[in-house]
């Protein structure tokens, strides 16, 4: 083929390949079988692969995320992105409805009903016609870059569709929820749970959850779904009405909730609500309420809006679903990190399609203030989660006998001292050895998100955790612990702690029969697997308290390795963006532990992987902040932005002493000004792309010139 046959190729397979998605993902009505879309697919791929110099950034192939991204540049909302006005009653439905005919005396005016979307708001910028950024909210003012995260979002057309051939509009800009439907929240806590990891509460977090996720690669494997449905900037093009902006929408292949109804009266609204109040277990993904809109846009902008909400629209949202029933008795947990809980357990009761039998009571003021007591009859609340919640005690059912709670002096696991801080909540198991602790905090390192131990399950953990003191050669059982071997209980253990893990031998594990054999051995070599995980997994799976996946990605982000982490002080931790005080108190506190600080040699002992020296390799401006200022000849913002942030930079929006380069362009203006008064290095965009060019090789040179001179 010639270069010419290639490209024309390669643009007619890109061309099919979008319209077979949207029909997929977008209309549900796909038209060639899954075969036939990734033999197109591959296709496309091979011809990228073979000609890298033709892969655009909008091309169907792009849409999974490599490298993971450093954390989430903040980027300032063209047109400010305001939340709705909630409202739970139909009278203060009434009362918007009058202030609106208020508003426009004399005048007709009709409502755009839609459903509202329980999921994650984001704005999306198309230019010419192709998808170049996406933000969240973030406080309306300025959201968070998650560009990378949505381009996986397979309803999010990377391209518009240009009905008509018309030209697409120089800019767009749209609005929208993500969210993940109802099964494929299920589907990802069946695999949390599986993975001993944390339940996302409801489809909204888990949505949320996943587009914060710093490698996109992860994002890409949720079904993630996207209604829009406001347009907040479209070229020069103007609407008459909300409707024909969600019509232009559709037309231009991005998705829009069918379910929408023009109404013409306020009870036209509030029939729709009753409606949808019924049938909204029947939809396929979760919405808490209607959105109640003011159809033409002329309206809206007279009516306008306050620093917050728009006046013209108000969410009516769906009251929670409740239930009645006994509390039979409350059961205190023990965490990982010792955290006690208690767990109401209550007499089974069917709340909004599911069976409740427990609804966590939170702490012991929650208890108190709620004043709730063993035996009493309770109302129960579930709103979209998955763990219910006691709101309420019906006094007048008691009988005289219930029993008020009060947490247990000593540790329900290991009967060691609770201590709760003055000034906080929650009480605390003291006892680092405690077996719950331990059993959690093993259970945590192995999990999914942490070092991934497959066939370390809970069970196994507790197997592990047992007491044994065995003879030589006299192993424990895997499978049918038949109740005589508990007896052989005593003091020693296989496992104490995490590290312990490393110095497991098959025949340790290995049992009697054949089966349990192999077990043994899958285990084992599942654990020498887990040491090659990357270090944010390991700083993730150690079970510092307050740090999450995500704090975990950033510091393992920001430090080279484990040794690193643990020299950093409070201060060069609190330096980090999104590191706040607590966080690194909590784990400048947690390497400052003889104990921890003895547990990680003992990790590093064992051969785990406790530094990244490849991500230094890939990512040689790891650690430097830039701000970018003027306009670049070549360069838009938030191409710089990319390139910057791809080669692990970080790009902020204002000039300190912090700043490593301003790399300024054509009309920069009072940055370029402070970054010389502050001796900040300034650079142009040659400079830049050297930086991002060929930084690692001068680092190299930098590193051997060490090397000679010392
Ligand atoms: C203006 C209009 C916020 C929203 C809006 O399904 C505004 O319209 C908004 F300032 O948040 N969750 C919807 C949904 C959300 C919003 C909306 N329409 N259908 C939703």
């Amino acid at each position: 083929m010639s270069r010419s046959e290639i490209e024309d190729r390669i643009a007619a397979l890109r061309a099919i390949i979008r319209h077979h998605c949207h029909k997929y993902y977008v209309e549900d009505q796909p038209e060639i079988s899954d075969y036939e879309y990734d033999q197109l697919y591959q296709g496309l791929e091979r011809l990228e692969r073979e000609h890298p110099e033709l892969i655009t950034p909008d091309s169907p192939t792009q849409r999974v995320g490599g490298e993971p991204s450093e954390e989430f540049p903040a980027v300032p909302h063209r047109v400010p992105m305001l939340s709705l006005e909630n409202t739970y009653s139909p009278d203060e439905v009434r009362e918007f409805d009058e202030r609106v005919r208020r508003l426009l005396p004399g005048e007709e005016y009709r409502y755009v009903v839609e459903l509202k979307v329980d999921g994650v708001a984001v704005s999306l910028r198309y230019e010419e016609g192709v998808f170049v950024q996406g933000l969240t909210r973030g406080d309306g003012v300025r959201g968070e870059d998650i560009t990378p995260n949505l381009r996986t979002v397979k309803s999010i057309p990377l391209r518009l569709l240009q009905p008509g051939e018309a030209a697409p509009p120089s800019e767009l800009e749209v609005r929208g929820e993500v969210f993940l439907p109802i099964a494929g929240w299920a589907k990802i806590n069946a695999e949390r749970q599986a993975a001993g990891e944390p339940p996302f509460a409801n489809p909204r977090n888990a949505a949320a959850g996943s587009l914060r996720l710093l490698d996109a690669s992860i994002t890409a494997q949720r079904p993630l779904d996207i209604y829009v449905y406001n347009v907040a900037l479209c070229g020069d093009r103007s609407f008459a009405s909300h409707y024909e902006s969600l019509q232009f929408l559709h037309a231009h292949g991005l998705k829009t909730n069918p379910n929408i109804r023009l109404c013409r009266s306020l009870d036209e609204v509030l029939a729709m609500a009753a409606e949808w109040g019924e049938r909204r277990e029947t939809l396929p993904y979760q919405i808490d309420g209607l959105v109640v809109k003011v159809d033409a846009l002329e309206q809206q902008r007279r009516l306008g809006a306050t620093s917050k909400h728009p006046r013209w629209a108000m969410a009516y949202k769906f009251a929670a679903e409740q239930a009645t029933t006994r509390l039979e008795a409350i059961e205190v947990q023990v965490g990982r990190t010792g955290a006690l809980t208690p767990v109401a357990h209550l007499r089974p009761v069917l709340l909004a399609g599911s069976t409740i039998s427990r609804a966590t009571l939170h702490n012991e003021d929650e208890v108190r203030r709620k004043d709730i007591r063993v035996g009493d009859t309770v109302i129960i609340e579930k709103g979209g989660d998955v763990i219910p919640k006691v709101v309420k005690v019906i006094p007048e059912m008691r009988r005289g006998d219930e029993q008020p709670f009060s947490m247990p002096g000593a540790c329900p696991a290991c009967g060691g001292p609770v201590v709760r801080p003055a000034d906080e909540v929650v009480s605390r198991c003291e006892n680092h050895a405690c077996p719950a602790q331990v059993s959690e905090g093993l259970r945590h390192f192995a999990s999914r998100g942490a070092m991934d131990i497959d066939h370390l399950g809970p069970s196994t953990i507790e197997l592990l955790l047992l007491r044994w003191d065995l003879p030589d050669g006299f192993g424990v059982c895997l499978v049918d612990l038949e109740p005589w071997t508990l007896d052989l209980l005593l003091s020693g253990g296989l496992v104490r702690d995490v590290a312990d893990l490393y110095h497991l031998r098959a025949e340790q594990v290995a049992a009697f029969e054949r089966q349990a054999e192999k077990s043994a051995r899958n285990l084992i070599d599942a654990i020498a697997a887990s040491k090659e995980r990357p270090l944010a997994r390991l700083i993730f799976g150690l079970g510092i308290r307050h740090v999450g996946q995500r704090a975990a990605q950033i510091l393992a982000a920001h430090y080279p390795s484990l040794d690193a982490l643990m020299a950093a002080g409070q201060e060069d931790l609190e330096d980090i963006h999104e590191i706040g005080p607590v966080l690194a108190a909590s784990i400048v506190s947690f390497f400052a532990q003889e104990s921890n600080r003895a547990l990680i040699e003992r990790l590093k002992a064992a051969g785990l992987r406790t530094s990244e020296e490849r991500r230094e390799e890939r990512q040689p401006l790891a650690g430097k902040t830039f701000v970018l200022t003027g306009v670049l000849p070549s360069y838009s913002r938030e191409e710089a932005t990319e390139l910057i942030q791809s080669r692990g930079g970080r790009v902020t929006s204002s000039v300190s002493a912090k700043t490593d380069f301003v790399v300024a362009g054509e009309a920069a203006g009072s940055k370029l000004a402070k970054a010389q008064k502050l001796g900040v290095r300034i650079v142009n965009e040659a400079e830049l792309r050297e930086l991002l060019g060929i930084a690692a090789a001068i680092e190299e040179e930098n590193r051997q010139a060490e090397d000679i001179s010392e």
